[in-house]
């Protein structure tokens, strides 16, 4: 067994923060519902507070919580996100988001990206999300990595449990250099390379829905809790940060998505603080 006690890294503490925006989804709102009920699983008493990276979260001030952001329906919403995620970042913390759709990430990355150079994009999906825009949207939750690539936020965008490529999206793939990893040749992490500063960028929906229902787009093929895991705990550090998307709790029919969101959360928080 590994020692019990990890050396902590010399990072600055994790920061929580619930971004409830769901008017970017093209098919069916409710993620705005998610950052309260991934809390609420993530300090359940059903289990215990330590990571399988043997980090206990429960030590105080080993992660921080920011609270949610408010009035997300508003026109400015992408600023203030942006504006909140810079706060974070200028203090030398690490933002971890709770969304929400998967539009966020833009705005988040162009917080990000602009402070921290030769970020390496790890993104968990079911889908690319290259559209150059979904149904006239360019916000749409379709299309953020678009518009991440077009503004030259990362180095490197290595997508894992793809399984929704279209022509369209194969094109601007292949027009930013996205390395996309589909279902059917899932890579081994040690042969791509990866180097800090990564950032992850996890959709609920790159899981099996058979494994996380509570999703707004079934795609079945997906990644299992396990396999994700193993490829969260195979990425070399430093961790800038990450984000959590796409959890729909109307769809969450037994509540098992919430917990299942709760425990990538609590793994992705592990291998940040973990040296
Ligand atoms: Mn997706």
């Amino acid at each position: 067994m590994k020692p019990f006690t990890p050396k902590l890294a010399p990072w600055g503490p994790p920061v929580l923060l619930g971004v409830p925006l769901d008017h970017n989804s093209s098919f069916l709102r409710g993620p705005a519902l998610a950052p309260p009920l991934i809390r609420r699983a993530l300090h359940s008493d059903a289990w215990n507070k330590t990571t399988e990276s043997r980090v206990d979260l429960g030590v105080p001030g080993i992660f921080e919580d920011a609270g949610d952001l408010s009035k997300m329906e508003s026109p400015d919403a992408f600023k203030r996100i942006e504006e909140a995620i810079a706060k974070i970042v200028s203090a030398g913390k690490r933002p971890v988001t709770l969304g929400g759709d998967h539009s966020i990430t833009y705005p988040i990355l162009r917080s990000i990206g602009k402070r921290i150079p030769g970020i390496t994009l790890v993104h968990f999906d079911a889908h690319p999300d290259l559209y150059a825009d979904y149904e006239g949207n360019p916000h749409s939750h379709a299309s953020p990595f678009a518009r991440i690539l077009e503004s030259q936020l990362v180095k490197r965008l290595v997508q894992i449990g793809v399984r929704t490529l279209n022509e369209h999206q194969h094109t601007q793939a292949e027009k930013y250099g996205v390395e996309v990893f589909e279902m059917n040749a899932l890579p081994d992490l040690c042969q791509l390379g990866l180097a800090g500063p990564i950032y992850i960028s996890f959709d609920m929906d790159a899981l099996d829905p058979a494994f996380a229902p509570g999703i707004s787009h079934w795609e079945p093929g997906g990644l299992s809790t396990r396999e994700a895991i193993r490829y969260l705990h195979g990425l070399s550090g430093p961790l800038i940060g990450a984000d959590l998307v796409e959890f729909n709790p109307v769809r969450d029919t037994i509540g098992i998505t919430a917990t299942v969101a709760a425990k990538i959360l609590k793994e992705i928080l592990g291998i940040m603080l973990r040296a």
